[in-house]
């Protein structure tokens, strides 16, 4: 996937009108974005279409899709059906579960991403021992495309070793978790931004100054 100036924004606003008004005042820096249960269950599932086509941006849908392989299938198919172009699934379920994404992902000419580990504290507890082994999950169901977290820049640095440098890793925890952009971009494809853009006073200048820094 394709990120401009490899940064994502998490549009984690629960309405319409903000989520406009943010992705409007980034949208000189940012065409990708990810929309997650906050909005799509505020605003509905057409939240996807509605952003992408107003801002003509990539949209990753982060259902954190974590069911039996029946019932992803179903999730992910409707998700690509509302406009999403690629879905955050959940490794830990186990392949089934993973693999009724990647087919529905497949029919419909979209993506999946597979959360290997997440960025809280509290993922250390039983997510982290499980981590390498749901990216080697990843890696022999020929999955491209993986989340690791920016909190951990260790882990994410595992992560890239298991997955490899040919996969496409995006990262969470940049900004009001604690994580830095440029570490994060040393291991990660793209860094999810979400708090520090739409909470601040100035969310263009704000994007602007985190691309700004990249590039130096
Ligand atoms: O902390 P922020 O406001 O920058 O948002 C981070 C986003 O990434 C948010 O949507 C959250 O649900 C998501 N995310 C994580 O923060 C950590 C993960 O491991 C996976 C997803």
């Amino acid at each position: 996937m394709e990120v401009k100036n490899r940064i994502i924004l998490a549009l984690d606003v629960k309405t319409m009108e903000r989520a406009f008004e943010v992705a409007d005042a980034v949208s000189d820096y940012i065409n990708t974005i990810k929309v997650g249960y906050p909005l799509a269950l505020a605003e509905g599932l057409e939240s996807i279409s509605m952003i992408k086509e107003e801002f003509s941006s990539k949209i990753i849908a982060d259902f954190k899709v974590a069911d039996i392989p029946e019932t992803n299938r179903k999730i992910a198919d409707l998700t690509f059906e509302a406009g999403a172009d690629a879905i955050i699934v959940h490794g830990f379920v186990g392949a089934d579960s993973v693999t009724a994404c990647m087919e529905s992902a497949d029919e419909h000419d979209k993506e999946v991403f597979l959360l290997t580990e997440m960025s809280h504290p509290g993922a250390s507890a039983f997510l982290q021992p499980a981590a390498e082994h749901i990216a080697e999950m990843g890696v022999e169901l020929g999955i491209k495309n993986y989340v690791a977290p920016a909190t951990k820049i260790n882990r994410l640095e595992t992560i890239r070793n298991i997955v490899g440098k040919n996969a496409f890793i995006i990262s969470p925890g940049v900004g009001a978790q604690g994580g830095e952009t440029s570490s994060t971009l040393d291991f990660a494809d793209a860094a999810i931004v979400g708090r520090s853009i739409y909470l601040s006073h100035d969310p263009k200048n704000t994007a602007k100054g985190i691309v700004d820094g990249i590039k130096l």
